[in-house]
């Protein structure tokens, strides 16, 4: 029983979390989700459809979709949020005229019922241009303080300065951890 136990726990504990990286079109999603692979910069143009990755970290692998987040495009999120277990919603911390955009599309996601366990990690991004908005303030724009029964926490990042990240995938990671 012990044997068969201890067996169906590492076929749990290999599982791969599926994670969706989500935002507006030019947000960083795509610069992210290659810092978490090859942790480096890489040079992106806008993605039409997704790009999906495996992803580790610690000892957790993640298989991670990075779907285009232009206009035309965001009707087909739903698309992918069957099974998902976090997701990483990117705001450019500089884009001060879409915030409003960002947060209806965020509450739009979230009002899914596939996505009703979902944990959310919430990025703003581009901390390291001149005059962007603050996390307090990304925070307060998105509206965030309204969620309600979900497990979310919001980080600041720089994707090409390759700062934040790490503190955000380690929330995740024991948050994720916890859920199982
Ligand atoms: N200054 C700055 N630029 C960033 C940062 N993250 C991404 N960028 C830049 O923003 C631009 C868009 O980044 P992408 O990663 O392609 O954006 P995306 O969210 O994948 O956009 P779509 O694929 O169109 O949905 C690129 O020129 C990136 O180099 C950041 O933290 N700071
Ligand atoms: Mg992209």
């Amino acid at each position: 029983m012990g044997v068969l136990f201890s067996y169906f726990k590492s076929l749990l504990g290999a599982r791969e979390m599926r994670i969706l990286i989500l935002g507006l079109d030019g947000a960083g999603k795509t610069t992210i989700l290659y810092r978490l692979q090859v942790g480096e910069v890489v040079t992106t143009i806008p993605t039409i459809g997704f790009n999906v990755e495996q992803v580790q970290y610690k000892n957790l692998n993640f298989q991670v979709w990075d779907l285009g987040g232009q206009t035309s495009i965001r009707p087909y999120w739903r698309c992918y949020y069957s099974n998902t277990d976090a997701i990483i919603y990117v705001v450019d911390s500089a884009d001060k005229e879409r915030m409003g955009i960002s947060k209806d599309e965020l509450f739009h996601m979230l009002r899914e019922e596939e996505l009703g366990d979902a944990i959310l990690v919430v990025l703003a991004n581009k901390q390291d241009i001149p005059g962007c908005m603050s996390l307090k303030e990304v925070h307060q724009a998105l509206g965030l303080e309204a969620l309600k029964n979900r497990t979310f926490q919001i980080f600041k990042t720089s994707a090409t300065k390759g700062e934040g990240l790490d503190m955000a995938m380690e929330w995740l990671a024991n948050a994720l951890k916890n859920k199982k």
